[in-house]
């Protein structure tokens, strides 16, 4: 009898199981949050992004070919380990670019009309309506500028001509469709984008690279009352800046789905009145996340078998 292929599945993704057609020569094994990856001859493996997957956890899977990340972002990766093992990896590009732009917007939306402190206020049953009750800016007219113009840096550019927004962006490769599409702008240098912006969206990876790029000098290069929203890694902002320069009014308000530490949301962060917080929530659609867990499937099974897989990394 042929030995079936092991492979382990992160267990908040159970849900998903019954999408999907489970060959019989597979077999699944569930791996809970806080269990430390077990050692075995499992050839694959579908972690979340809470998982770091390293040289410690690959020395338990001596038999390992493929990881299929459960996200488009691969930062919990160690990517030269993997190489060096031959070990593939695959993450979920596309499938969550139009539900992570959209959540952008809300919190664009929210941040600009001042939705938290306005939700607080209904709820605790503490307003009298007034005309300058809280007064929020109109998004005609101004700039969006995008630090980062890949898949879900363009997809939150193409929504901003109708709100009157003119967008500007920031990347090393020149996008040429996406500028004529929109008329965005590209700006060459973090500094000047940063100036030009009103409204600050961040759309780059987390990386060597862009861990802490917007600490307390860019945000004071931003425009005076000008907004920050994140959707893509709590790292790529230091956040006690951020904090700073919420409470002294250099920016108007901000909006976070992604945090340094998550779960953790630093102190100075929950008591900023002026600043959205949502937990991780950018691609939490029942579509989307179903659509992520059948492409990543999808490259398991590739993955386990040797053949080429849909999104490598
Ligand atoms: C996911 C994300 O919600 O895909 C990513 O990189 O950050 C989010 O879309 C989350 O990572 C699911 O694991």
């Amino acid at each position: 009898m042929r030995s079936r292929s092991r492979v382990l599945v992160a267990d908040e993704l159970k849900h998903f199981l019954q999408f999907i057609d489970v060959s019989s020569d597979v077999e699944i094994e569930f791996l809970a949050a806080d269990d430390p990856v077990p050692e075995g001859d499992y050839v694959g493996l579908l972690p979340l992004l809470s998982r770091r997957i390293d040289e410690a956890v690959l020395d338990r899977l001596p038999q390992l070919r493929v990881v299929a990340n459960y996200a488009v972002g691969y930062d919990n990766l160690d990517l030269g380990v993997l190489r060096a093992r031959g070990v593939a990896a695959s993450n979920t590009p596309d499938v969550l670019t139009e539900a992570t732009a959209d959540l952008t917007w809300a919190l664009i939306m929210a941040a600009s009309r001042r939705l938290g402190e306005a939700e607080r206020r209904a709820r605790e049953g503490e307003w009298r309506w007034h005309p300058t009750m809280l007064l929020g800016i109109d998004l005609r007219g101004r700039t969006l500028g995008l630090l980062g113009a890949g898949r879900i840096g363009r997809a939150v550019g193409k929504r901003a001509p109708p709100f009157g927004l003119k967008v500007a962006y920031w990347d090393r490769v020149a996008q040429p469709a996406f500028e004529s599409a929109i008329g965005a702008r590209r700006i060459e240098k973090l500094a000047d984008l940063l100036a030009a912006a009103d409204i600050v969206s961040i759309h780059v990876q987390l990386s060597s690279e862009t861990a802490g790029l917007i600490g307390a000098a860019e945000l004071g290069a931003m425009k005076d009352g000008a907004i920050l929203i994140n959707t893509a890694r709590g790292g790529i902002v230091d956040e006690e800046a951020l904090c700073a320069a919420l409470e002294s009014g250099k920016l108007r308000a901000a909006g976070l789905d992604v945090y340094e530490n998550e779960p953790e949301i630093r102190d100075c962060l929950k008591r900023a009145p002026n600043l959205i917080l949502l937990p991780h929530i950018g691609s939490a659609t029942e579509g989307t996340r179903r659509s992520m867990f059948e492409l990543a499937w999808s490259n398991l099974m590739r993955g386990i078998r040797g053949e080429p897989l849909l999104t490598p990394i």
